[in-house]
């Protein structure tokens, strides 16, 4: 635990352009800040937690937590472990997979459980019910992606293997991607954020999933104009840019991951 002591000033107008730092997300919900004026300064005083996040040298399952992090600019230890390093260290993971959320010594599997944990500790999360509810329903359909992923990935059969990288490339993954260009254009008409009017981790998970698609199997998003604009929103937020500019290059996924698969398959 760390003891963080700050000052912010026009935190409010700061929340509505993006730019979060990691006390404007949760000044937003406070009277003092909802009363204080534009001009004034907020001061503010919390015990913070120490995070590790433990995850293999890529953005995989990782990045839209890493985001959220950037976003509301929090300090954690980015553990990337390496391939020949995993098998001893397996063992010690609560569910034998990584991601894996330390905070003050108590340890979070599952990406989806801490990205939204992250998500409520930065008010990421949407401001009603309502808005929560949709968030999640981006969640699990992105994780529709990865399941659709992982299930070619396990494949052993090399037939079987080809018939699930199809199926990702031409049947799951457009299927997820026209309900949320749809989705996009619903809310705000395609030129802001996928839930509500403020970043959430709806936002960071799609942008995040939407890497895969175009940079390991070549799947063009040039008829998707909605998430496109969205992908320029979300790199243009400051916090965001300053992350991406300043991130830790990823092994390259395509040979360290699926490589020879993917080259037989895609011939
Ligand atoms: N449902 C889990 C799946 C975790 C998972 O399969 N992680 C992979 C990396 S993306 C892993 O740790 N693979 C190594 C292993 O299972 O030994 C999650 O979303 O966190």
């Amino acid at each position: 635990m760390r003891l963080f002591l700050g000052v912010s000033k026009d935190a409010s107008n700061a929340v509505k352009q993006g730019d979060m730092g990691w006390m404007s997300c949760k000044a937003k919900q406070s009277v003092e800040l909802k009363k204080a004026s534009k001009f004034a300064f907020v001061f503010y005083l919390r015990i913070m937690p120490s995070y590790k996040l433990s995850y293999f040298n890529g953005k995989g399952r990782a990045e839209a937590v890493r985001m959220a992090f950037a976003v509301g600019g929090v300090k954690y230890e980015d553990v990337r472990v390496e391939r020949q390093d995993w098998p001893a260290l397996k063992p010690k993971m609560p569910q034998g997979a990584m991601p894996v959320l330390e905070v003050d010594g108590k340890l979070l599997p599952q990406s989806m459980a801490i990205l939204r944990y992250v998500g409520r500790e930065l008010d990421l999360y949407g401001n009603t019910s309502w808005e929560k509810a949709e968030i999640d329903c981006i969640l699990d359909t992105l994780g529709d992606v990865t399941a659709s992923r992982s299930r070619f990935m396990k494949e052993q059969n090399l037939d079987q293997k080809k018939k699930l990288i199809l199926a990702h490339t031409e049947t799951n993954v457009p299927k997820v991607l026209d309900y949320i260009e749809k989705t996009l254009a619903d809310n705000s008409g395609g030129h802001g954020f996928i839930v509500g009017s403020a970043l959430s981790i709806a936002d960071l998970a799609l942008y995040s999933a939407m890497d895969y698609p175009q940079e390991v199997f070549g799947i063009s998003l040039d008829k998707y104009h909605k998430v496109l604009e969205h992908r320029k929103m979300v790199e243009a937020i400051p916090s965001i840019a300053d992350y991406f500019e300043t991130r830790q290059k990823e092994d390259n996924l395509v040979t360290l991951f699926f490589a020879p698969e993917v080259a037989k398959c895609r011939t």
